[in-house]
């Protein structure tokens, strides 16, 4: 049964203002709701887009600590720049706030106070780690220490990041602060708990009986956190950056991130009504039960959305719940899972450098890969070939000849329709059923397809040229060139309105050379968008070719990253056993010239080379074929064992003897050499 409302908040995440924003959030939160919006803004409908920095949180005052700055800097600095990057690519927020801002303060603070008052939260005191020298409780992070499953050292108090097990701080072996160095002691604590549990029952009831229509993704999340059964959740900290717990007894100690951050949504939308009366009561945008709810998150968001923020909702008493919480999995990157600290990303902003004007063709290859559904990879291969075999070669390419056509046979005006042919009407038809195609799709939160269906429009359009050839009779019957070029003409008007929720640049920029003014949802399918003689602007290029040395410039910026992370990471293995002397001494390592060195028929990976070792010369059979050309090492000197056993290969070839290689830690090997030319056959001792 479908409920009729009258107007709809979306939120999107608030991203953490501690670092940059990249591609991952852009696919898996912003964009969507993005497009989502746009969409419900072209229909004429009551919405609000709500955005902003969460800028709470224990990674925020470390990062600062490790800067030597305030927290403040540190939010300032991010905030600015995450704003900047969303409005670059267009997303389209009423207002994008922030948690340090003073409206939020006193609504997250006063929302506890109700929630207290009402006495919705039990209180427990547990004993936790205290630094006695820097004369304060240490969060999680704060603490570091032996792992107790692989002993690594530096694990933090919630997790080892070399192993990846989650921890609690009494686990570590060894605990040292993070902040003074010292050894913590336990010390008790009070914090106060939303009790879960107590919610548990109407929650299961909500979610797994009236919302099954929620995406299965987040569905199934919330199904098996009931099932496991729900937990009180501490929702304050001892930490000096936060929103001070607004109760007498509660000194030095904060609101959880993860309660304030929520009542963003709220305090956001406060700010905006408070300084735009036009858009209403923000009470309005929360509180009408006609107001639907519905929040864009990423996939490790879910339990807070779903679960914790809803019960705080509940608890209060006066708000709506969310109707829909569409969640994204992870966008991963050339196959490795995006990573801020690993520098494993694509930065929006460093996007904008590389590929300045074009936010659309990202906008619309993340939609074409967005991870609805599972987690999905970014490749730049694959961002080329979008680029190049359809938003050029389709899209562009129908817009481009359409105008360019219209501007040399009629003056760029649209001209007049003659009577339709069947294969007019046919193509008129399938794109009037477009419409409802991706409203059907839009509605129900299925972005890449409903962007595929507009893509659609675009084939259509494309094949209706490329079918009726109207250059070819230009010189026999113009009236027929004038009924093709005014029905692709119309085609065109459509694309620009389809795609505004996905590629609103673009969609711009084709409305301005369509000379279009009236644009609006509902005007999707119809065939009289553009009247007899309406001029047209300058035909520009919508989209341009992205030519391989531009992809493999981007390639190649990652693979230095990747480099530089395994150095980063590199440690040497232990050393071996200590030997006596006599024992190296059992080794002859001599050194011997290249004479000859060539592959070996059939088997890939071996060199064989003839080494002129001061006696005889020996055949040396050794597995670098991938590391060297054999061209590359004839004339060289090389060490070799001289007294090893000689080995026999499958091929009959016999080595007498090993080249000394070194191995890098990537796997790669260098053949040893000397610094100085020496006599073949010298010893090395
Ligand atoms: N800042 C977590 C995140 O960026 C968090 C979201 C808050 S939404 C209220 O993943
Ligand atoms: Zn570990």
């Amino acid at each position: 049964m479908e409920k009729k409302f009258k107007r709809t908040t979306v939120t999107s995440a608030l991203p953490y203002a501690n670092g940059p924003v990249h591609i991952g959030h852009l696919a898996g939160v912003y964009v969507p709701a993005d497009i989502y919006v746009r969409y419900l803004r072209l229909k004429k409908e009551d919405v609000l887009f709500i955005g902003g920095s969460d800028e709470h949180g224990v990674p925020i005052t470390i990062l600062a600590k490790k800067e030597g700055v305030s927290p403040q800097d540190v939010v300032d600095r991010y905030h600015n720049l995450i704003k900047k990057s969303f409005e670059e690519f267009g997303i389209s927020f009423d207002v994008y706030s922030r948690t340090t801002s003073p409206t939020h303060h006193k609504l997250a603070s006063d929302f506890f106070r109700t929630l207290y008052d009402k006495g919705e939260f039990i209180e427990r005191t547990s004993e936790q780690y205290y630094d006695e020298e820097a004369k304060t409780f240490l969060a999680d992070r704060y603490i570091t220490g032996e792992c107790p499953h692989c002993h690594a050292e530096g694990a933090y108090g919630d997790q080892c990041e070399k192993c990846g097990t989650s921890l609690s701080p009494t686990e570590l072996i060894n605990p040292k602060s993070a902040i003074s160095g010292s050894k913590p002691v336990m010390r008790e604590t009070k914090h106060w708990y939303l009790p879960l549990d107590k919610h548990e029952g109407w929650l299961r009831k909500w979610i797994l009986e009236e919302h099954k229509e929620w995406r299965p993704n987040v569905y199934g999340q919330c199904k098996s956190w009931l099932e496991m059964g729900l937990q009180p959740r501490a929702v304050s900290r001892d930490l000096d950056w936060g929103i001070p717990v607004p109760v007498e007894e509660a000194e030095g100690k904060v609101l959880y991130v993860w309660f304030d951050a929520p009542i963003g949504y709220i305090s956001n939308t406060k700010e905006l009504c408070d300084a735009h009366p036009e858009k209403g009561n923000w009470e309005m945008w929360w509180k009408d039960p006609e107001t639907r709810l519905i929040h864009f998150i990423g996939k490790d968001n879910i339990v807070f959305h779903c679960i914790v923020f809803p019960a705080m909702l509940k608890a209060e008493g006066s708000y709506i719940l969310p109707d829909n919480v569409p969640s994204n999995e992870f966008l991963n990157l050339e196959g490795n899972k995006i990573s801020t600290s690993r520098n494993w990303a694509v930065w929006l902003h460093e996007y904008l450098t590389d590929f300045p004007g074009k936010q659309d063709v990202l906008r619309y290859v993340l939609t074409a890969n967005a991870p609805e559904t599972k987690d999905n990879d970014f490749t730049w291969k694959d961002f080329q070939a979008r680029n190049n075999n359809e938003l050029v070669a389709v899209y562009g390419n129908f817009v481009n000849r359409a105008l360019v056509l219209t501007q040399k046979y009629f003056d760029g005006k649209v001209p007049a329709s003659g009577e339709l042919m069947d294969y007019d009407k046919e193509t008129l038809k399938e794109f009037a059923d477009v419409k409802g195609e991706v409203e059907k799709l839009l509605d129900v939160f299925k972005f890449r397809d409903a962007q595929k269906e507009a893509m659609n429009l675009a084939r259509i359009g494309n094949k209706y040229l490329a079918d009726t050839e109207p250059w070819k009779l230009a010189k026999t019957d113009m009236g027929r060139v004038a009924t093709i070029l005014n029905i692709s003409l119309q085609l065109v008007a459509n694309l620009a309105i389809a795609f505004e929720p996905f590629l609103p640049f673009s969609s711009k920029k084709l409305r301005h050379m369509l000379n279009m003014s009236s644009f609006d949802w509902n005007q999707l399918g119809r065939t009289d968008l553009l009247p007899e003689g309406h001029p047209l602007n300058k035909a520009e290029l919508l989209f341009e070719k992205i030519e391989d040395d531009t992809i493999q410039a981007q390639v190649d910026k990652l693979l230095a990253t990747k480099k530089a992370n395994e150095a980063a990471q590199y440690k040497a293995n232990p050393i071996k056993p200590v030997i006596a002397l006599e024992e190296f001494e059992k080794l002859d390592i001599r050194v011997g010239t290249v004479l000859e060195c060539e592959n070996v028929p059939k088997m890939k990976k071996l060199l064989k080379f003839k080494i002129a070792d001061g006696l005889e010369n020996r055949t040396i059979v050794s597995g670098i074929a991938q590391h060297y050309k054999p061209e590359e090492l004839v004339g060289k000197q090389v060490l070799f064992i001289a007294n090893l056993a000689p080995r026999q290969f499958k091929n009959g070839l016999v080595s007498e003897g090993m080249i000394l290689s070194a191995e890098n830690f990537d796997g790669t090997l260098a053949v040893t050499s000397l610094l100085k030319e020496v006599k073949p056959g010298s010893e090395v001792k």
